[in-house]
């Protein structure tokens, strides 16, 4: 006798019907992300997560957004890898100022094994001061992922960047699929999957759906979908790409939410060209998270007072730390 199978089937998007949902006038499109956000989660709680970049600068990749490949010639000051004790520092003024996740970010292309002890007593640290932890550090192994999992670790970011025909515009040393295979290995270690991309790289709104339905096609998706509006950084190749309409990030955040009901979709780099009406549509089309504190890794971000404003503007509130599963 056979047995049915007692879990639905999952919702399959083609790039044709994520490209038709961007194609929807703009109050359609948004009142039913709207709807999907309001059935799955609490509309007016916003989960922060504060950035710390743990390795600054020189790093060997060539991703053309990015201000800290060693390939051009930008104003970051590449640093050493930081010691746990200023991580753990930098945890407790982010639970302070309001922060439920500390995400650890590493200019590298992959991580090695020779740092793995010291990156796995940051994630104790910051687990040691009641924060979610989270760690971007580049392609990361089978074994790897299973050592930070050990160390506490909660999520693993790893950009997917853009579509997969687009990609080779943006980055040549690492492949689509190597990102792929590094995601692959952060969920078989029972991390969480943070993974997302950039919109306004010069790239089209087909490129922006293959995206989106590349990262929901993941089995299951990522419990965290960041979506980056460029931050133009001087002497990168793309510091002078025309920057994406603030309407058109508001759609790529309903689809998002629209394929992955289920995800925190990030607002992520790029608030600070944002008003406040255009954050508000975010909040609105489904984003329920943002970085919080007045640097992202590199770059600015908006200062904790203008957020705490905004929040109260609109009536949102820091989501709690979700308890442990
Ligand atoms: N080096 C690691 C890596 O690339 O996987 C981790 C850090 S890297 C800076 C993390 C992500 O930040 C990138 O994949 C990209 O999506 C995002 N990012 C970097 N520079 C950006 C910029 N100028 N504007 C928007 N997003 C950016
Ligand atoms: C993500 O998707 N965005 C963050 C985080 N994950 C690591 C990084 C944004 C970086 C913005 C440019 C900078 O600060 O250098
Ligand atoms: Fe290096 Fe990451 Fe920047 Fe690419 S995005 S240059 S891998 S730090």
């Amino acid at each position: 006798m056979t047995h049915e199978s007692v879990v639905p089937p999952r919702r399959v998007w083609t790039r044709e019907e994520t490209l038709a949902l961007f194609a929807l006038p703009f109050n359609d499109l948004l009142h039913q992300a709207h709807e999907v956000h309001r059935r799955h989660w609490d509309v007016n709680a916003i989960q922060l997560s504060t950035l710390v970049s743990v390795k600054t600068g020189g790093c060997g990749e060539d991703c053309k957004y990015c201000g800290q490949s060693g390939h051009y010639d930008t104003s970051v000051e590449a640093t050493r890898l930081m010691d746990p004790d200023t991580v753990r520092e930098a945890a407790r003024k982010a639970k302070a100022a309001g922060a439920s996740r500390l995400c650890m970010g590493a200019a590298w292309r992959e991580m090695r094994d020779r740092d793995l002890a010291r990156v796995a007593d940051m994630i104790t640290a910051v687990k040691a001061e009641g924060l979610e932890s989270c760690v971007t550090l580049g392609l990361l192994t089978a074994a790897q992922a299973a050592v930070l999992k050990e160390a506490g670790l909660d999520y693993y970011n790893h950009n997917i960047d853009t579509s997969e025909e687009y990609y080779d515009q943006v980055i040549s040393t690492r492949t689509f699929k190597e990102r792929l295979d590094t995601l692959h290995n952060v969920r078989e270690a029972g991390l969480k999957v943070c993974s997302g991309g950039i919109i306004g790289m010069g790239e089209g709104r087909a490129d922006r759906a293959a995206m989106l339905t590349t990262l929901a096609s993941l089995q299951p998706p990522p419990e965290s979908v960041p979506i980056n509006r460029l931050v133009p950084i001087p002497g990168t190749p793309l510091a002078t790409v025309e920057q994406i309409e603030p309407l058109e990030l508001v759609r790529t955040i309903a689809v998002a939410r629209l394929l992955m009901p289920k995800a925190r979709v990030r607002l992520s780099a790029g608030r600070t060209s944002l008003n406040d009406e255009a954050q508000a549509l975010c909040f609105f089309a489904g984003a329920n998270s943002i970085f919080y504190g007045d640097r992202l890794l590199t770059a600015d971000n908006p200062v904790e007072e203008a957020d705490r404003m905004l929040f109260a503007k609109l009536g949102l509130r820091p989501d709690e730390i979700q308890p442990v599963q």
